[in-house]
């Protein structure tokens, strides 16, 4: 997934830049809802490119290129700003805006003083930011990088774990992180409705993050299935293309105002066989 061709590589080092500059590179918010309130409770913030030599370009891969130099501290910076300008224009109507940090940018910046500093431009409250970091990032947390993250939770700032237990790490940091939320990793939910012992096992990963006091977010909801299962086993949030693809800003200021809150109530009845 990460690999990249020698000439895409060179296309993204030599044009990363310019289409910061030229709106080329452009965030997409995908909704979070809340299953309790069954509204929308916040928004991630996903990089998008559409270039005019290859088209749109897999983020993951322009954030691997850009991690392999300096880019990675402008490409970090640029998205960080650019969601809290966005998200200023959303408020009051969304409450959070959450902004992937990649394990490179944060080992190369004084964090605090950064975030600080685009909250403030923006005029965002530090509550209604929230940061998400990989299970790789807290492998061997950094001293610095901890404290970073501490300062970053007294300030206000929410912390989640993205992609949670794909980061084959103990789960120690845990309970040494100062983190919020866990977003459980996708691939978890994709076959918790078709076997039960996938369905125990998502069930047993919700109530590991619910004794640490942790809000979940579930990840890659594509189906009511999966939605009504979720709401079955007291999971927190959702996200996911049945709820939300990730979208323009534009698109999102129609969506928030004419969105009917997803039916997630009506539970089928052949769904309880796969709780314990
Ligand atoms: O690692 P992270 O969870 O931040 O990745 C977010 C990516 O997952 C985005 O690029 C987004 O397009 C994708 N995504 C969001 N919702 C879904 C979903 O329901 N299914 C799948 N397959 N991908 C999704
Ligand atoms: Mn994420």
């Amino acid at each position: 997934m990460n690999e990249s061709s020698p000439p895409l590589k060179t296309f993204i080092q030599e044009n990363l830049l310019s289409a910061m500059q030229t709106n080329q590179l452009c965030l997409y918010y995908q909704p979070q809802f809340s299953l309790v309130e069954q509204k929308i409770t916040g928004i991630e913030a996903l990089l998008r490119w559409h270039s005019q030599g290859f088209g749109w370009l897999n983020p993951q891969v322009v954030v691997a290129v850009a991690e392999q130099s300096e880019l990675i501290v402008l490409l970090s910076e640029w998205t960080l700003r650019q969601a809290l300008h966005d998200f200023s224009r959303l408020q009051p109507m969304i409450k959070r805006v959450s902004v992937n940090l990649s394990v490179g940018y944060l080992q190369r910046v004084p964090l605090v003083t950064v975030v600080q500093r685009y909250l403030a431009e923006a005029g965002v409250a530090p509550h209604c930011l929230d940061l998400e970091i990989t299970e790789t990032v807290v492998l061997e947390p950094a001293p610095l990088l901890l404290n970073a993250l501490r300062q970053l939770r007294q300030m206000g700032i929410s912390l989640s774990i993205d992609d949670f237990g794909t980061g084959y790490c103990g789960l120690s940091y845990l309970k040494k992180l100062p983190l919020n939320t866990v977003k459980i990793d996708r691939s978890f939910l994709r076959d918790a409705t078709n076997r039960a012992r996938d369905a125990l096992l998502y069930h047993d990963i919700l109530q590991l993050a619910r004794n640490l006091d942790l809000r979940i977010i579930a990840e890659g909801v594509e189906t009511q299935a999966q939605l009504e299962f979720l709401k079955l086993t007291h999971c927190h949030e959702a996200q996911g293309y049945l709820l939300g693809r990730p979208m323009p800003l534009t698109k999102l200021q129609h969506f928030t105002k004419a969105i009917a809150p997803p039916d997630v109530l009506a539970v089928a009845e052949d769904m309880h066989f796969l709780l314990p």
